[in-house]
């Protein structure tokens, strides 16, 4: 298949409730698309890949307008000289045509997810049937914002185990961490629980972290340091729930190490932080072949990544819940037809991509 032409197409959809983490608070998302237009043999399809950066550089070092100025400076120009080069670009081709491209994988993981869908359009494949997924749901977990008052969140968990949500996470950090558990714990049971600090804590939070291990929950998300897997493996060997690394996991080498060295690990895969789809099945193999448990993270998608992850939570590994909820758990009006939740689960899209309503872009 031949890159006809490359757009980078950038959205704003305001959130239907503000999101808000240790690291910082957001109303609006502003999602970026990758549309490529491609040719093979006198057919032509468009391909449609989703950056995940957020709007600031907080979550990770790469955000909007970094990916969108590496995309069109370096990624895209760099794949077009491969393409010449070699005659056609297939999905496995993506990540060798930018050899010396440091990081950036959020941007890279775009662009690939574009070239992929395209050439699974050409095939009319579904993205599931491609990796071999038989699944045909996934089950949807939801991600809870840091709250004003207990009341508030209390009042949030109710909303979402009403519609259906079979496990609920929620952000922590300094002071909101064991009282909003405690609180679940009391008005809901032993639903399925677990949280996320987004780096928020060190291990001078030892003895409060400590005191989780009271509630059973699922995990604990990344407490500390993004770039440390290291004091996560300590922190491992002084606490019964187990750790999952998201932050910390931006490739199949960081992967390797934490299954090697935490104790217990769990690891969230984000095919956006990690640089692609491609790796994120990686990972997953790699951790499946050692029975860790892995499962699907969430960055606000719109449904174009939304199904996508769904497809990728399909894979045997993925053993717990993912951040893979309904489009209107974030958004009013989605830009592709909604993602809904249905007996507390994510169907899994059978046709040969999932495109942008037309109609519905130009309101975004
Ligand atoms: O840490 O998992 C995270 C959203 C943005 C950045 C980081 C995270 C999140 C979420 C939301 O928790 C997950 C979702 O998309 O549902
Ligand atoms: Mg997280």
């Amino acid at each position: 298949m031949k890159i006809l032409r490359a757009e980078l197409i950038r959205l704003e959809l305001p959130l239907v409730a503000p999101f808000v983490t240790s690291f910082g608070r957001e109303d609006v998302r502003h999602p970026l698309l990758v549309k490529l237009t491609v040719d093979h043999e006198g057919r032509q399809v468009a391909g449609w890949g989703e950056c995940v950066a957020g709007t600031l550089p907080n979550y990770s070092s790469e955000y909007l307008e970094s990916a969108a100025y590496v995309l069109e400076t370096f990624l895209v120009p760099l794949l077009l000289e491969w393409q010449q080069a070699h005659g056609e670009v297939k999905p496995e081709d993506v990540a060798s045509a930018f050899p010396h491209i440091v990081g950036h994988r959020m941007a890279k993981a775009a662009l690939e997810m574009a070239v992929l869908d395209a050439w699974l359009r050409l095939r009319d494949q579904s993205f599931a049937s491609y990796l071999g997924v038989k699944a045909t749901a996934v089950p949807s977990g939801v991600s809870v914002g840091i709250q004003p008052s207990i009341e508030a969140l209390l009042e949030v968990v109710e909303h979402y185990l009403m519609a259906g949500y079979v496990r609920i996470k929620i952000k922590i950090e300094p002071g909101w961490v064991v009282e909003p558990v405690k609180a679940i714990r009391k008005l809901f049971g032993d639903i399925p629980l677990q949280v996320d600090a987004n780096s928020a804590f060190s291990l001078a939070d030892l003895e409060m972290l400590k005191q989780l291990d009271d509630y059973q929950l699922l995990l604990i998300e990344q407490p500390l340091a993004e770039d440390d897997i290291y004091e996560h493996a300590k922190l491992a060997g002084q606490l019964q729930t187990p750790i999952c690394l998201d932050e910390s996991i931006v490739s199949l080498a960081k992967a390797r190490q934490a299954i090697e060295s935490v104790a217990n690990v769990i690891i969230n895969i984000k095919p956006g932080r990690v640089g692609g789809y491609l790796t994120a099945k990686a990972i997953h193999d790699y951790a499946y072949a050692r029975g860790v448990p892995v499962w699907c993270g969430g960055m606000l998608e719109t449904g174009i990544g939304r199904n996508a992850n769904a497809a990728l939570a399909g894979l045997p590994g993925f053993t717990l819940p993912g951040d893979i909820s309904a489009s209107n758990r974030f958004y009013t009006r989605d830009i592709v037809p909604e993602v809904e939740i249905v007996d507390g689960q994510i169907p899994i899209y059978t046709g040969p991509g999932v495109s942008p309503v037309p109609e519905w872009l130009p309101r975004v």
